[in-house]
């Protein structure tokens, strides 16, 4: 049997204990079962950053990582990354900060990598690539005469051709996903965004199945929505929901009614107009007035990035005013906290709260809708409240979905949610949940693997 090799940007550590342990871990976990190697950055930054693999064995499972010097760190990860690439994809042209020295370092880092993958490689071995950092990987491998079948799945959304022509030199990163056997997606309307760009761009014939074959070109674009392990998921909620923590919380709420966001504290996320919602609810309808409370999880994220220490300014601002609005010596109506809180603790919130608001600008996918749902309990579940630009809403359509950059309609939908009868609460929540537990963690892996090996 092939081994499984897995490249992410970063690699999570095998005795990663922290808060935010989880994410693409568990994601990728069924695709490693068998053993296999994890192949990337190791969140270190050093001087001697000489493409020098260090290795962890835990289990069957190998971790191998290389450093990053200071320059590169900033010029591939907080530059042409998280500053060109990342507002690109998420349709906001106008945060793009664009570097051609930052392109360049993008390309070096990912240069290095290859050198540093392409040793330790076997002939079998199936490559599956994680996410925008490493669009050129593959293209980079095969300039050093690997063979294996490469794989690689971008986990946030692809655009239209109007817009990926804003990116410089964007035909060349293109082309970078031509040198790929299979390419996934969240969601078919990213697959077909993305043909768009390989048929009107690069002028390349593309078949029915996705399918591109022009010259040393052989790829296939496929839609293949990441999940999340549901089962898991669901008895860690009802674990949790008698945890310590979460009786605090039920305590604190007196009988109110929760909603809960939880987000990384990132600007795709819709924060300022869902707050603004939020104040909006209780504006408009003042019978919810000391009876809701809104707890905002907001992870602090990419802070070397001056478009989120703005988003955290912006949203003090906000919280603060609407408080200091509508606040009473015994209600505080938005709880809003920039620590991340642990994975046990997370599901039995998910499970105490009436409403999941869930309302990005633009999502890859968005597991936290999915982990609201699957954390819900069956006989008195919650209702969750879904952004239409969540790659999400492409299946989870019983939510209640809103446009994210409307903070009237998201302040109704909280209203309806809240007034909503039981019994559609049920029914609602049995649809999503059916679809959770159908698209898994399991079924991404085990689907993205079988197309890779061809
Ligand atoms: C990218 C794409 C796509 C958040 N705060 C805490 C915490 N989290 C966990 C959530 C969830 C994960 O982080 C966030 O995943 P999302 O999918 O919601 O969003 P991104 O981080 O932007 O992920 C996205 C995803 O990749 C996978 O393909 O769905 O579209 O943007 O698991 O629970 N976890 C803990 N504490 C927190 O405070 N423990």
């Amino acid at each position: 049997m092939a081994r499984i090799v897995i490249v992410s940007n970063r690699v999570p550590s095998p005795t990663e204990r922290g808060p935010r342990a989880g994410g693409l871990a568990v994601g990728l976990a069924d695709a490693l079962k068998d053993g296999g190697l994890w192949f990337g950055w190791s969140g270190e930054i050093s001087a001697q950053a000489d493409g020098t693999v260090k290795r962890v064995e835990a289990g069957n499972i190998t971790y191998a990582t290389i450093d990053l010097s200071q320059a590169d760190y900033d010029r591939f990860y907080v530059g042409y990354a998280n500053s060109t690439l990342w507002p690109l994809l998420h349709f906001r042209l106008g945060l793009i900060d664009f570097r051609r020295e930052d392109l360049e370092g993008y390309i070096e880092v990912n240069r290095l990598y290859a050198a540093a993958l392409a040793r330790e490689l076997q002939p079998d071995d199936l490559v599956w690539i994680h996410d925008y950092h490493l669009i050129p990987l593959g293209q980079e491998l095969r300039r050093l005469g690997v063979k294996n079948r490469l794989g690689f799945f971008l986990h946030i959304p692809f655009v239209p051709a109007s817009l990926f022509t804003a990116l410089p030199q964007g035909n060349t990163l293109l082309w970078a996903f031509c040198a790929y056997d299979v390419v996934g997606f969240q969601t078919e309307q990213h697959r077909r965004d993305f043909v768009d760009c390989i048929e009107q761009l690069l002028g390349l014939t593309v078949r029915g199945d996705g399918t591109v074959v022009a010259g040393a070109v052989s790829m296939r674009a496929i839609a293949n929505p990441i999940g999340i392990d549901a089962r898991g998921f669901a008895a860690l909620a009802a674990k949790g929901e008698r945890s310590a923590e979460t009786r605090r919380l039920k305590e604190s709420l007196v009988g109110r009614s929760l909603v809960i966001g939880v987000d990384r504290l990132d600007y795709t996320k819709g924060l300022p107009a869902r707050f603004d919602a939020f104040g909006r609810l209780l504006n408009a309808f003042p019978e919810h007035r000391q009876k809701v409370s809104y707890l905002q999880i907001a992870a602090r994220s990419r802070e070397d990035v001056s478009e989120y220490q703005a988003l955290r300014r912006e949203l003090d601002r906000k919280a603060g005013n609407i408080n200091g609005r509508f606040a009473e010596f015994d209600w505080v109506p938005l709880r809003y906290m920039t620590r991340a809180v642990s994975r046990n603790t997370l599901a039995g919130f998910y499970r105490a709260a009436r409403i999941g608001l869930v309302t990005p600008l633009r999502d890859g996918m968005n597991l936290v809708a999915k982990e609201f749902v699957a954390a819900q309990d069956e006989r008195d579940p919650g209702v969750l409240i879904l952004s239409r630009f969540a790659g999400a809403a492409e299946n989870l359509t019983e939510a209640l979905i809103v446009n994210p950059y409307d903070p009237d309609e998201i302040a109704e939908a909280i209203h309806t949610a809240l007034v909503m009868p039981a019994d559609e609460r049920r029914d609602r929540m049995a649809h999503l949940r059916a679809r959770v537990f159908d698209v898994t963690a399991e079924t991404y892996c085990r689907n993205f693997l079988a197309v890779l090996k061809g």
